[in-house]
């Protein structure tokens, strides 16, 4: 009798443990998948990011997901320069998945190199 509940304990223990390793797994997947999908995407097309080169608004020491599609069939790239972004040239169809990461708030410029004029915009970093 006494061998069959200590049995018993040790089961349970086994099963509470493996529940809690289980549920820790799946909370970690929970963690990818909202990194996944974390971020903001900007399309190039027609020589624009996103129709309208909008604002991207960022948080200091919170790395923000980026990434640039290319929708056209000339070449684009996305570069800040004062944060030391650049995602090289981007072919049609390619894209690049970067962050924008800064200690420091302020107003920064996006750009692409191609095509300065017409593909432009600003990120604002606060605090
Ligand atoms: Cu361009």
């Amino acid at each position: 009798m006494k061998n069959n509940i200590i049995a018993i304990v040790a089961i349970s223990f086994t099963v509470v443990g493996t529940m809690w390793a289980v549920s820790n797994l799946i909370s970690s997947n929970d963690t990818i998948k909202t990194l996944k999908n974390e971020g903001i995407i900007l399309v190039a097309k027609d020589n624009l990011f996103n129709s309208t080169n909008p604002d991207i608004h960022a948080k200091t020491n919170i790395p923000l997901r980026i990434t640039i599609v290319n929708k056209d069939f000339t070449k684009h790239d996305f570069i800040i320069d004062e944060l030391n972004v650049n995602t090289g040239y981007l072919s049609s169809d390619q894209d690049f998945t970067t962050a924008i990461a800064s200690n420091n708030s302020g107003i920064y410029q996006y750009y692409c190199s191609f095509h300065p004029a017409t593909m432009h915009g600003r990120i604002l970093v606060d605090d």
